[in-house]
């Protein structure tokens, strides 16, 4: 009792930061067959090069080792000319030797800035940084890097990395870990009077407006079909961008279609130096092109509306949930973001999370929607003062749910301008609804209402009636008890200090309990070197839950996150998971690792860490982050 009150002290202080370590080592053997198949591009960091490029950096390569010769030479003539001891013969022989060296260095020098300056101007041409910087070899840092922001310093983006069949009316959208300037990505109109990027002139029934994209700040553009010769700037693609209030997600919606209905297209999306933070500096440091990656484009327009999959917490007649606890809705599909993204305060009512009360009103609790999970999953978390439920084992303040109560979720599906119109411009009816660009309801990226169904989803016959038929909705029930059990980490793929790993191996971690997704943003994957990092993003899934998992009390799911990476892991690299403390799950408790299964059953308070598997009573970040 006494160690438990001091570890929950230590916790309680908010300042330490659990880390829970992997390390693993991809297979170089396996690494080697990947790169001659699929990985090859990317393992080359030569992206979508062509063949002159290629050409290119194999002339580097052969002129580099020339200069080594070339250096052998003058040292043999400097060798002959000590040891000549007077020999006029000999010296005469070193003369010509060095002589001959240091022209040939010359030439190869020559030959190696012509070299350099072919592959500048061919890097502006493709757009690819083929240069890289860094040290080692030729090109395989600049690769890498241009895709390590994703995880670091950009949380999301949709598509994702090399997604196929992405449909003709797609938006593009990107969301930051930080809030950032929206005047460095797109030209503000000069009548506007509302705050950045919330559409203007939107009273008396008129579609809102949107701000225009800098096309040469973010670059969308083909790089297949018939504009592909074309230069960036005339093929970049024009449009409108609104963003969500927090100003980290926006949405980047193309003024015409995507692609072509005769063949795919593959597009590219490139991210300048030139996009700043909310404080007005530069959002990727000193980095020139600090991201981009790459997306097919199908021939079909998308006039499927999205579905439900799942919810948290489950419906249930005879199970209480707890009162401390945030509320999900999944999706089988990417929905767009502002349209399910905002602050019950603010007057935001696309989605309710509220309590039942007599004569079939709801009486909705304060608190925010969230967008996350890529674009697939609704969290609602909320934030009444009056709810206030004292502070979590890591110090942090939460809100609860009334409790007890009957509680009702809503998910509104979008007014429909034609119901069962399959005509993309006649989909959705836009009302003058500022806050989420006329938006009055749950939407798919391409802008089909949700096909909610109603409760127990009668209506979900995959037709977009618009509501109330679509709305979807769902009943539990709160008790007046709070979830205070710690989530444990049940198991990881690949396992502690695991070697010979897929460089295409996605890790996957295991939790006892549903976990709260936006938290999951503090997950780091440190590589070492660090120069071999791969960007990537985070996918949850959820599974049925064991009956001897004492958290089954309350819910029937556990979930895991998959670290999905788009560019392979370097061969002979170690990498390392890393969650901190800050992670939390659905009932806002902190993950505490050195309590868990995963071989860290220490609770002594002065080793809060779990590093590998070991208690610890420092970080464990590796060496190299
Ligand atoms: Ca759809
Ligand atoms: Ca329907």
């Amino acid at each position: 009792m006494n160690s438990m009150h001091r570890l929950r002290s230590v916790l309680s202080t908010g300042l330490l930061v659990v880390g829970l370590v992997f390390l693993f080592l991809p297979d170089p053997t396996l690494a080697q067959i990947d790169t001659q198949l699929t990985g090859f591009q990317e393992a080359t960091g030569l992206g979508n090069t062509d063949i002159r490029v290629t050409i290119a950096n194999i002339v580097r390569v052969i002129l580099g080792f020339l200069g080594i010769i070339a250096i052998l030479l003058v040292l043999y003539g400097g060798f002959l000319w000590m040891t000549a001891a007077g020999n006029e013969d000999q010296i005469g022989k070193a003369k010509k030797v060095l002589i001959n060296a240091g022209i040939g260095l010359l030439i190869i020098m020559s030959a190696f800035a012509i070299t350099q300056f072919v592959l500048t101007k061919l890097q502006e041409a493709t757009g690819t940084d083929l240069l890289g910087g860094g040290v080692g070899s030729a090109g395989a840092g600049g690769g890498f890097r241009s895709s390590a922001a994703l995880g670091t310093t950009i949380e999301s983006h949709y598509p994702e990395r090399n997604e196929k069949n992405v449909p003709r009316n797609a938006p593009i959208v990107i969301t930051f870990k930080i809030a950032v300037d929206p005047a460095s990505i797109m030209t503000l109109a000069k009548d506007k009077t509302t705050a950045l990027g919330t559409p203007q002139d939107a009273g008396a029934g008129l579609p809102p407006k949107y701000d225009d994209l800098k096309t040469d700040v973010i670059r969308i553009y083909p790089v297949t079909g018939a504009l592909k010769d074309k230069k960036i700037e005339e093929k970049s693609v024009a449009a409108f961008v609104s963003m969500t209030p927090d100003q980290k997600t926006f949405m980047f919606e193309p003024v015409v279609l995507l692609g072509s209905s005769a063949e795919q297209t593959e597009y590219r999306v490139e991210l300048s130096g030139a996009i700043m933070n909310s404080k007005g500096k530069p959002l990727f440091g000193n980095t020139k092109n600090p991201y981009d990656w790459n997306f097919t484009v199908s021939t079909l327009v998308d006039n499927t509306p999205p579905k439900v999959t799942g919810a948290f917490p489950a419906m249930s007649t005879t199970k209480d949930t707890p009162r401390n606890i945030a509320v999900m809705i999944n999706f089988n599909e990417p929905i767009f973001p502002i349209a399910a993204s905002g602050k019950v305060a603010d007057g935001f009512n696309n989605l309710v999370v509220g309590e039942v009360q007599g004569g079939n009103t709801i009486k909705p609790t304060l608190g925010t929607f969230r967008i996350t999970n890529n674009y697939r999953t609704i969290e609602f978390q909320a934030d009444d003062a009056s709810n206030s439920c004292g502070k979590n084992t890591c110090g942090k303040e939460i809100y609860c749910l009334p409790g007890p109560a009957q509680m009702q979720v809503l998910a509104r599906a979008a007014e429909l301008k034609s119901p069962g119109s399959t005509d993309p411009a006649a989909k959705i009816n836009l009302l003058a609804s500022p806050a989420t660009l006329g938006l009055t309801g749950v939407v798919d990226m391409a802008k089909n209402s949700l096909d909610g169904g109603g409760l127990n989803a009668a209506n979900a016959d995959g037709k977009a009636q618009g509501p109330t038929a679509d709305n979807f909705y769902f009943l539990f029930r709160t008790s007046g008890e709070k979830d205070v059990i710690i989530p444990r980490i049940l198991s990881a793929d690949p396992g502690i200090l695991k070697d010979g790993v897929a460089v295409d191996a996605q890790p996957k971690i295991q939790f006892s309990k549903p976990m709260l997704y936006s938290t999951f943003s503090d997950v780091m994957l440190y590589a070492d070197p660090v120069s071999n990092g791969v960007g990537f993003s985070k996918n949850f899934t959820e599974s049925a839950m064991g009956e001897d998992n004492p958290a089954s009390k309350f819910y029937d799911t556990q979930s895991a996150v998959t670290l999905y990476h788009g560019t392979a892991f370097a061969p002979e690299a170690k990498y390392s998971p890393h969650l901190p403390s800050t992670i939390m799950d659905a009932a806002y408790n902190c993950m505490y690792p050195a309590v868990d299964t995963m071989g860290c059953k220490d609770t002594d308070a002065s080793k809060p860490w779990c590093c590998n598997g070991n208690a610890s009573a420092s970080a464990c970040i590796p060496s190299g982050s």
